[in-house]
């Protein structure tokens, strides 16, 4: 398997130069708009971002090799150095930005040490409110974090973790034998089913099956069908409800089935009802809801309240590499009251997911620490 990504200015730029170089059978994985590489490109219009694949086994690895973790990674970062007219400028370009980022968080906590907020120390309850501020936490739950730290550790963050550490409940049971991902669009459903099948099929060895039932948006069914090839793994399509039972009979033998769903907008009420008569068909209780670290707080208590009828009941929060507060996990899990199944915390397969721990999540929560 070849995966090559193409800047281009129009989808049709991007289909000739594809058909050119991956030849007849390349599938495309993903198209989004991005900003033009290089540090002008910031001040342009966007350009298109194609991701490509062809299945070259025939040429490429032994099966053994392919069927390893290692050669999984190799596989899939192939496609961030095999173009060179067009890949190289953005390699460069996330190398800025990485290097960019890893600048502010030196500064960030060199700027925290100038004015000596540190766990150990104490801070008054206003420096304490505003740690809680800068961190994006909504106002009403700063009130009640405060209303709740005892009269005599007013001053004291290690109360604060404390309370924050009560609040939080993370999910470390193993997955059942049916696993649901739903969530709006685009916030990372079909790539976090890839890497929980890639930690499950190859790291912990476990039978895993990719079922997905997103057949509206293009190139959904193929995004999906990459990885399973890449991964040895059976994979079905459900296009519609009387579908179900054959695909899941046929993975009877899957410790874990991992359903990806169509993204879908938690306004739009007819959409997200035709969803849940597939996930009530479907009958499982490992639902997870996906949510973008970077949604607007106003936005999460929309999208919650409007997934709410699919009965989600784990929440998995993604592209925390994109933000640098964290304080939206916690409005998520405030106001989800469900617990936290997973974070993501970047674009690689199957690597950039894990389980964080309690003190991880109230680290970052309270700016303390970051995913970089
Ligand atoms: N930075 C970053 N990008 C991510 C992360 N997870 C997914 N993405 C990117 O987000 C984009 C959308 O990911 P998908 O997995 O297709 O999202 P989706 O929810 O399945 O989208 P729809 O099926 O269209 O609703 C892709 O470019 C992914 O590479 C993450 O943790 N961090
Ligand atoms: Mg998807």
């Amino acid at each position: 398997m070849m995966i090559r990504k193409y800047i281009v200015n129009s989808m049709s730029e991007a289909m000739n130069i594809i058909k050119y170089e991956l030849g007849k059978d390349a599938v495309i994985i993903s198209q989004r708009k991005v900003k033009k590489p290089g540090f002008l490109g910031f001040f342009q219009g966007k350009v298109l971002e194609v991701t490509a694949a062809v299945d070259n086994r025939a040429k490429g690895a032994s099966k053994k090799e392919e069927e390893s973790f290692g050669a999984l990674k190799t596989l899939i970062k192939d496609k961030a150095s095999m173009d060179i007219n067009h890949k190289a400028v953005e390699v460069e370009t996330d190398g800025i930005n990485k290097e960019l980022l890893k600048e502010f968080h030196e500064m960030k906590s060199m700027m925290k040490n100038m004015i000596n907020i540190t766990s150990e120390e104490k801070a008054s309850k206003n420096k304490i409110k505003e740690k809680l501020q800068s961190s994006d936490i909504e106002p009403k739950i700063i009130e009640e974090i405060l209303a709740k730290l005892p009269k005599e550790d007013e001053e004291n963050i290690e109360a604060v973790k404390k309370i924050l550490y009560q609040n939080i409940e993370i999910e470390e049971k193993t997955l059942s034998d049916i696993v649901v991902l739903v969530g709006p669009t685009g916030v990372g459903k079909t790539t976090t089913i890839a890497k929980i099948a890639g930690r499950l099929a190859l790291l912990e060895k476990k039978k895993v099956g990719l079922i997905t039932i997103d057949t509206y948006r293009i190139g959904a069914v193929e995004q999906l069908k990459t990885y399973a090839d890449i991964m040895n793994i059976p994979f079905k399509v459900i296009f519609s409800m009387k579908d179900i039972e054959s695909a899941m009979e046929s993975m009877k033998d899957c410790d874990t089935i991992l359903v990806d769903t169509t993204g879908r907008s938690s306004k739009n009420i007819m959409q997200i009802s035709e969803l849940r008569a597939f996930i009530e068909k479907i009958n499982t209780k490992d639902i997870h809801l996906v949510i973008s670290g970077v949604t607007k707080n106003r936005d999460i208590n929309t999208i919650l309240e409007g997934y709410k009828v699919l009965e989600y009941n784990y929440v998995i929060v993604t592209k925390l590499d994109e933000t640098t507060t964290y304080g939206p996990i916690l409005n998520i899990l405030n106001t989800a009251k469900k617990p936290l199944s997973f974070i993501t915390i970047g674009q690689n397969v199957p690597d950039d997911i894990k389980i964080p721990s309690k003190d991880e999540i109230v680290n970052l929560i309270l700016g303390e620490d970051n995913v970089c």
